[in-house]
């Protein structure tokens, strides 16, 4: 807890701690100090926005009792915390000081949370435990089960929070305590959002140390919660849960909160599993600055709230109580607002972050995956086109190949996704009653088997779920490496791939970072699969700062990525093409335990003089085919560029070979406008200009979605002819 400078003595003896909820008389001074200095800070940010010293300002006000007992009832730098916006007195109660959170508020280069890239009241400290915030609703929740997965993880098994060189484990300090508890809370209205609800679940059904904190004021900006929520009232719908000890407290009353919060503590760190605080709160400013709750609550309902006002109705008690004379409340009341005054005259006057500094930590600093750290031999090197002879495994074979050694040699690696495990009902395997699944494509086929259910697991239906988990965990250490069944299905983890797994790092200025792996089916050509088993959408993710995205074309080169990309320190989306997950093209030899290929270099599939093709994927196979048609017809010699990572993409060699060639086909399986192609296309243009002898042509799918029928399936989607047709086109330009 934040230490009070110069206390005022307690006008009462402490000896009636019993009749307080345990807190002895200098502690009830403190929370009163908390909430005040709470509210104070809340009212110097407003006075600083007016005066256009700040630019954003939401407030805390009228929440302050509730969290300033959940502060008391935790540990900080031990337990770990995903706190709302509403959370300003918990943190400071954790020990955030009044000068930090004021550096948030200008925007300063030392705010602890985000170094001035978040608004304020986007709480994050890496010290005491406080995991970066953002601004979506109800995103805290599944990273909050992660972390608590990761917790238990580590407590049973400290061994593998050791530190090790050569991949990520480097830069990352691993702590735990096999009772620690995970603390994440919310408003009333985000408990309307599908995450709150999977969390709920898993945290059930895991029976997690997780506390779940309600802030129910009533309103969800204009919204009331009757609206929301249905019958209005969250504890009745979450009942059903088992494993949860369910509390609901007036959350204006610090120590029925205090009370309510040590329970719920007590219970959770005992290892009976999650608990759920419900806590009765007000909103007595708007819901930011930005808004004027005049507009939807008239005054007599606003008065209601008002007359609840926690500050007020605490220092009455104090005074009551005898605990506090009207003089020792003044004397606490000009402490804390001397202290705000100089915090704030300090942190107006704070560095703020050097221009040109908002590069930095989009990607981790220190383990560049297109570095030579990646650049591995293999043991049995295949170049693509040896022949059948030298090709023996698939793709599928040798990527599962590749998580079976990293297994192995990483025991933070942990699988999950739907479908993934050999057989969740461990009993069967066991017996060897049955022999595993292991995936819908069997890409993790016998990982369960090997490493255990607690290593490999299937996740509930749920790709937010999934992904939002694997953030949790990685953010602590663990090394998630997920699976999303199939692209189509990637939609309801778009919040988390988009707004939260990429951006933790950037967002928290390096102080925290979220490296997870997730595994993506993807694309069409498959005969029977589409509408919704055929997508490809790759552009969306490379579209996306900090995260990595890998889409290999054959057996050899997913295994090396595959490697690199578990290995390295940044979030990968790494993209398997099913039709390719066991062609004939592109098989070859397992390349051993340790074989790696660095991000952002391409391959020369083939080489050639009058024309390159830059593409990736199942396209690769398309295009190599047409390639051969051409030269053995027409003579003309194309160069086929593999990118294998789309980010980032090797820009040398597509520039090498336009330079050689002149002509150049871009060509992609997705969609043609807006798609991939869209940025290389256009970056030829711009800088390779001069080198060029014929416009920049793009091959991709029709601008529709992908069709069931294998007719129309064949015409959207970009055929080995429709590649030979621009191949003839551009070279005779
Ligand atoms: C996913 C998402 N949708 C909408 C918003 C805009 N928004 C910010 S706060 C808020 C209301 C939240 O209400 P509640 O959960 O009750 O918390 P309170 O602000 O009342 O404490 C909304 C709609 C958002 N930040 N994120
Ligand atoms: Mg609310």
């Amino acid at each position: 807890m934040a230490t009070t400078k110069t206390p005022p003595k307690p006008a009462a003896p402490a000896d009636r701690s019993e009749k307080y909820e345990g807190l002895t008389a200098q502690r009830l001074i403190d929370i009163y100090r908390l909430m005040y200095l709470s509210r104070k800070l809340d009212d110097r940010e407003i006075l600083l926005k007016r005066q256009q010293k700040i630019f954003f300002q939401i407030s805390g006000a009228g929440h302050e009792a509730l969290l300033v007992a959940a502060g008391l009832a935790l540990r900080p730098s031990y337990d770990w915390f995903y706190p709302y916006y509403r959370d300003r007195a918990v943190c400071l109660t954790l020990g955030v000081t009044a000068y930090e959170q004021l550096l948030e508020a200008v925007g300063a280069a030392d705010d602890p949370s985000s170094g001035g890239r978040q608004m304020p009241s986007h709480w994050g400290h890496k010290k005491l435990n406080i995991v970066t915030q953002s601004s979506p609703t109800g995103t805290q929740f599944l990273q909050a089960v992660g972390c608590a997965e990761a917790g238990r993880y580590f407590s049973r098994r400290p061994e593998t929070a050791a530190k090790a060189d050569g991949d990520y484990r480097q830069f990352k300090d691993v702590t735990f305590h096999g009772d620690e508890v995970v603390y994440v809370s919310c408003g009333d209205g985000t408990t309307s959002e599908g995450e709150f609800w999977e969390a709920l679940n898993s945290a059930s059904n895991l029976k997690l140390p997780v506390l779940f904190v309600v802030e129910d004021n009533e309103y969800a900006i204009s919204v009331p919660v009757e609206v929301g929520t249905a019958g209005g009232d969250v504890s009745k719908l979450v009942k059903g849960f088992p494993n949860f000890h369910f509390a609901e407290v007036d959350g204006t009353d610090p120590l029925a909160s205090y009370a309510a919060f040590k329970t719920a503590v007590e219970y959770i760190r005992a290892g009976n599993g999650p608990a759920f605080v419900h806590g009765h709160v007000i909103r007595p400013y708007s819901h930011s600055l930005s808004d004027d709750e005049k507009l939807y609550r008239p005054e007599s309902e606003r008065q209601t709230h008002i007359e609840r006002d926690p500050i007020t109705r605490f220092q009455l008690f104090l005074i009551r109580e005898g605990i506090l004379d009207e003089k020792g409340i003044d004397e606490l009341e000009k402490d804390v607002e001397g202290e705000i005054q100089e915090a704030s005259d300090r942190a107006v006057a704070a560095a703020l972050p050097e221009p040109g500094s908002y590069i930095n930590f989009v990607y981790s600093p220190d383990l560049d995956p297109s570095s030579s750290v990646f650049q591995t031999e293999a043991v049995h090197p295949t170049p693509l086109d040896q022949g059948a002879a030298a090709a023996e495994k698939t793709m599928a074979d040798l990527i599962n190949a590749c998580m079976r050694d990293e297994m192995k040699r990483d025991p933070r690696i942990v699988m999950f996704g739907e479908d993934v495990a050999d057989c969740s009902r461990e009993e069967y395997l066991k017996a060897k009653q049955v022999k595993g699944k292991g995936g819908v494509f069997k890409l993790t086929a016998g990982l369960q088997y090997e490493f255990g259910s607690e290593r490999v697991f299937n996740s509930p239906l749920a790709e937010a779920n999934i992904v939002g988990r694997a953030v949790g965990m990685a953010t602590r250490g663990l090394k998630p490496v997920v699976e999303i069944q199939f692209f189509d299905y990637i939609w309801p983890a778009m919040q988390q791939l988009r707004n939260e797994l990429p951006l933790i790092r950037w967002r928290s200025n390096n102080a925290f970072s979220s490296p997870a792996v997730v595994r993506v089916a993807i694309g069409g050509y498959l005969t029977g699969g589409s509408i919704y088993h055929s997508q490809c959408g790759e552009s969306i993710f490379t579209h996306t700062p900090g995260m990595r995205v890998v889409f290999p074309s054959n057996a050899l080169d997913a295994n090396g990525l595959l490697r690199t990309a578990i290995r390295c320190d940044d979030p990968v989306m790494f993209l398997e093409h099913k039709r390719l997950y066991r062609e004939t093209f592109g098989r070859a030899p397992y390349p051993g335990p340790d074989y790696m290929i660095p991000f952002g270099k391409a391959k020369i599939v083939r080489p050639g003089h009058d024309l390159t093709v830059v593409t990736y994927g199942a396209v690769v196979p398309r295009a190599l085919q047409a390639a051969q048609r051409i030269e053995r017809e027409n003579s003309v010699s194309v160069e086929l560029i593999d990118l294998r990572t789309l980010s980032p993409y090797d820009w040398e060699a597509i520039a090498t070979s336009v330079a050689k060639t002149s002509r150049v086909i871009v060509a992609h399986e997705d969609m043609l406008s807006w798609g991939y192609g869209a940025e290389i296309a256009a970056r030829i243009a711009d800088e390779l200009f001069d080198e060029l002898d014929a416009p920049v042509k793009r091959v991709a799918a029709k601008d529709t979605f992908v069709a069931y029928q294998p007719i129309l399936e064949d015409e959207i989607l970009p055929q080995a002819e429709d590649l030979h047709r621009a191949m003839v086109e551009l070279s005779a330009y």
